[in-house]
């Protein structure tokens, strides 16, 4: 296990096979008809043709775009040299992965929406803009008056604009919105890393440019990367030498190049970190200056390692003892230039914010924090992120005075997370029954993906008013009451709405914009312009002075020097300079200004670590403290993943995707398009089941039918499935494991458990 073995497959993975499975030419072949039609002459001494960027906006993580534009028409996508987020840093190529060439078959996609929708008489009809918000208006307004405006929940999600937060906050006035990180993307790590001191998931990425160490702890980089220089710049450091480790029950196209894979019994991370630690301690490993000058609570910390050996974890996790220490003393010698990565594996089950509580504390263990290869805390460029401020306007806080129902009412006040959350994704449909969510808004952003999506079927229903800016039909858009259609990226002037920290560029703050390079398909509109357009009738004019987004960029720029115009000219620009150890004139963002191994100090967390019944200090939770277990019924644990081609749920509607996905799986001969589900073949075997074959999956709650790939990539008694198929999506080939989802979630963030027992069953089989 520990020889290292980096072809995998027999494919060798670089950075260009790695990101560019296909080139821009095959999705250029796949747009056909698009553009050998009428309006795209071919190439030729005439032909008028333009270069332009963009942001690309498949994944939100803005690798910089390089299209060609002929005649109006774009015929080529590529990437950026040197971009912050599309490269490996400073002179390197920029490329685009998969998801990103697809763009370009978004941009021309036949099925999207590109009229307004409202509903008449109980159907949805189109409608022209002003009657769009002039209906919205008055709904809007209906809705405040008969259930309160506190009664709307705010879901709006990968805008590229961040006005809908002052607009559904500040303007409307509901206190009630579903975030991503800690409702539904990785609520245990977020509510830990954030309590702790080293950040949500803003800082949660090693330095892998210095790092002779990196751990992915249950993130499978390769596929799932957070911008292509993630992944490009793992691959520099581990053939520069540096020693990669995936801690994981599936042996991920990561764990292929890994040199150590610890397919570890899911949700038992917490035990395996807590060993780590003793080990470390034992060895006389740990960073006893930083220990005592900048951490807080360490007590608690060595009191709760002391007894956990490596044969103890090695029983739970299912992690050979020997190895345990291997990984623990490899990782302190190489620290600081050692580092951990972590996302959602150790994010979505319910003891998640206690096991990633223990992993972060390695860090403080070890004090790779802030120190070059470890685990780095990125700075966002002085950009403002509230144009209104900026501008002198004097907006009003609607929202202020009211308190989320959570915290409200009886009803939930046997919740400990309603302490650390406003909303908990899985009880909406609950608090659609008891009254207390009456309407909802989204903005490129499906709950009907993220779990319990029965329920939420049901619930979205029953809401009184339900708007949305989308692009595709779904459950969600064919049941709403509004349906705005949103220009894409491509087509609207951008600047993405948050301030960008990690990338290539260790040490230096940086900003990416670019202008609309099409016009927008049919009628669609940007972000902004819809809402500019609903305030217009709500009579909320003052607050909108910007005739567009790149007036609204201009203010959001102002404060470092630069125009939209003059960012968007260049792609990207650097901006100042940083160096390491920044806590040692800042201190740590927590309570105590230290990094804190022990949870006391936050009045919040402490109210639901007491009536959760947990230590606030490090612990060891065993799997089904609050989340479910295998049984003989359902013996298998089912669990769902990532694929390089898919972004949730939002781009499994490009056929050029959906086939990558089965050539890549050798499935490309069937007619079907759906997810797989991976099983071992251990697993397999006695069921009857072979690759290709239809198979039922089942919960105690809910089933669905896919195909199955019997593949060695999961550990026996683990099967997985791509999220982001089936019904309630864009693409309903195929199941939505959240279908087979009962709610469950963890109690301390409030986010969804995504872990359920399972079976599955061939069709046609016994
Ligand atoms: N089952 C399961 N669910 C998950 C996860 C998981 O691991 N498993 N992971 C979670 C994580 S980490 C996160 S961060 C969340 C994010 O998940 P969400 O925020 O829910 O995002 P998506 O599912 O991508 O939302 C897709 C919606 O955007 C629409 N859309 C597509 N293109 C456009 C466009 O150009 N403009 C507009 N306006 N709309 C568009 C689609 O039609 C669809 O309605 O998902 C979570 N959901
Ligand atoms: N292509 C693509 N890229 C993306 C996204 C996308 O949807 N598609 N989404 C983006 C977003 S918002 C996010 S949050 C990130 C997520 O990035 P990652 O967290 O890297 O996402 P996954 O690929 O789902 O990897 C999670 C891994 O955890 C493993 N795992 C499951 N259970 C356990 C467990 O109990 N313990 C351990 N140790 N491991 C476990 C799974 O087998 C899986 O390999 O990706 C970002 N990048
Ligand atoms: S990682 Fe891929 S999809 Fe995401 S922004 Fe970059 S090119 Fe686009
Ligand atoms: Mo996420």
């Amino acid at each position: 296990m520990s020889e290292r073995d980096r072809g995998g497959d027999g494919v060798d993975l670089t950075r260009r096979s790695l990101l560019q499975t296909a080139g821009a030419a095959a999705v250029a072949t796949s747009l056909g008809g698009c553009l050998s039609g009428d309006e795209s002459p071919a190439a030729g001494p005439n032909v008028d043709e333009e270069t332009a960027y963009g942001t690309c906006w498949m994944c939100h993580h803005a690798c910089g775009q390089k299209l060609t534009v002929r005649d109006g028409t774009a015929v080529d996508i590529t990437g950026v040299d040197g971009h912050p987020r599309g490269s490996a840093g400073p002179g390197t190529e920029g490329t685009l992965c998969p998801k990103g060439q697809a763009e370009l078959e978004k941009l021309y996609d036949p099925d999207r929406i590109t009229q307004p929708y409202i509903r008449e008489d109980g159907e949805l009809r189109e409608a022209d803009w002003d009657e769009a918000f002039e209906y919205t208006a008055r709904r809007l307004e209906e809705f405040a008056d008969e259930h309160g405006s506190e009664k709307m929940l705010d879901a709006a999600s990968w805008s590229t604009t961040n006005v809908h937060s002052y607009f559904w906050g500040n303007l409307y006035g509901t206190p009630e919105r579903i975030g991503r990180g800690r409702h539904v993307c990785h609520g245990g790590s977020h509510v830990s890393g954030d309590l702790m001191g080293i950040g949500t998931s803003d800082i949660r990425f090693v330095d892998y440019q210095h790092s002779d160490y990196i751990i992915m702890w249950g993130r499978n980089v390769f596929e799932a990367f957070a911008g292509q220089w993630e992944a490009k710049q793992l691959l520099d450091a581990i053939d520069d030498g540096a020693t990669l480790v995936t801690i994981d029950p599936q042996h991920t196209q990561t764990a292929e190049k890994a040199d150590y894979w610890l397919p570890i019994e899911p949700r038992t991370d917490g035990a395996l970190a807590l060993a780590m630690g003793h080990v470390i301690l034992e060895e006389e490993l740990h960073d006893e200056e930083f220990i005592e000058e900048q951490t807080y609570g360490f007590d608690s910390y060595r009191e709760a390692v002391e007894d956990k050996t490596p044969e103890w974890a090695a029983e739970i996790t299912g992690i050979d003892a020997d190895l345990i220490r291997e990984i623990a003393i490899g990782f302190a010698e190489a620290a600081p230039a050692a580092g951990i990565a972590m996302w959602t594996g150790v994010g979505q089950y319910s003891e998640a914010q206690k096991a990633s509580q223990n992993i972060f504390a390695l860090h403080g263990l070890v004090g790779n924090i802030d120190r070059p290869g470890g685990l780095r805390m990125w700075q966002p460029p002085a950009m403002s992120l509230n144009p209104f401020a900026e501008r002198g306007i004097d907006l009003p806080n609607n929202a202020a005075d009211k308190t989320p129902a959570l915290r409200k009412y009886d009803e939930y006040a046997g919740i400990p997370a309603r302490h650390l959350s406003g909303i908990v994704h899985d009880l909406v449909p609950e608090m659609v029954d008891n009254g207390h969510i009456m309407g909802m808004f989204n903005h490129y952003d499906n709950p009907l993906n993220d779990g319990s999506t029965q329920a939420w079927l049901e619930a979205v229903e029953t809401m009184d008013l339900v708007i949305t800016i989308d692009a595709y039909w779904n459950d969600l858009t064919r049941n709403a009451d509004v349906v705005f259609p949103e220009a894409i990226q491509l087509e609207k002037d951008t600047l993405i709405n948050y301030a960008p920290l990690w990338s290539a560029y260790n040490d230096r703050t940086w900003v990416t914009a670019s202008k609309a390079v099409h016009e927008p398909m049919g009628e669609c509109k940007s972000g902004y312009q819809i809402y500019k357009g609903i305030a217009e009738e709500m009579g909320w004019g003052e607050y909108f002075p910007w005739e567009n987004e790149a007036e609204y960029s201009d203010d959001m720029l102002a404060n470092i020097d630069y125009s939209f115009e003059e960012v968007a000219a260049e792609n990207y620009v650097l901006l100042d300079e940083y160096g390491y150890e920044q806590w040692e004139d800042r201190g740590f963002p927590t309570a105590t200004g230290r990094f804190q191994f022990d949870l006391d100090q936050e009045h919040e967390y402490l109210q639901a670590a007491m009536e959760a019944g947990i230590e606030t200090g490090p612990q060891w939770q065993p799997p089904g403290t609050w989340g479910h277990e295998t049984d003989e019924e359902y013996p298998l644990h089912l669990y769902d993943t990532r694929s390089v081609f898919f972004t949730f749920s939002a781009d499994q509607v490009l056929d050029h995707l959906t086939e990558q996905y089965a050539r890549k799986h050798g499935l490309e001969a069937e007619d079907y398009r759906g997810n797989y589900l991976a099983i071992n073949p251990a697993d397999a075997e006695p069921r009857d089941i072979e690759t290709g074959d239809m198979v039922t999956v089942e919960t105690p709650t809910g089933s669905g039918e896919l195909m199955a790939y019997v593949s060695e990539r999961t550990r026996p008694g683990f099967a997985t499935a791509e999220f982001g198929f089936g019904t309630g999506t864009g693409h309903e080939e195929g199941t939505n494991t959240m279908m087979l989802h009962d709610g469950q979630f963890d109690p301390i963030s409030s986010q969804v458990d995504r872990h359920m027992p399972g079976e599955v069953r061939k069709n046609g089989g016994d």
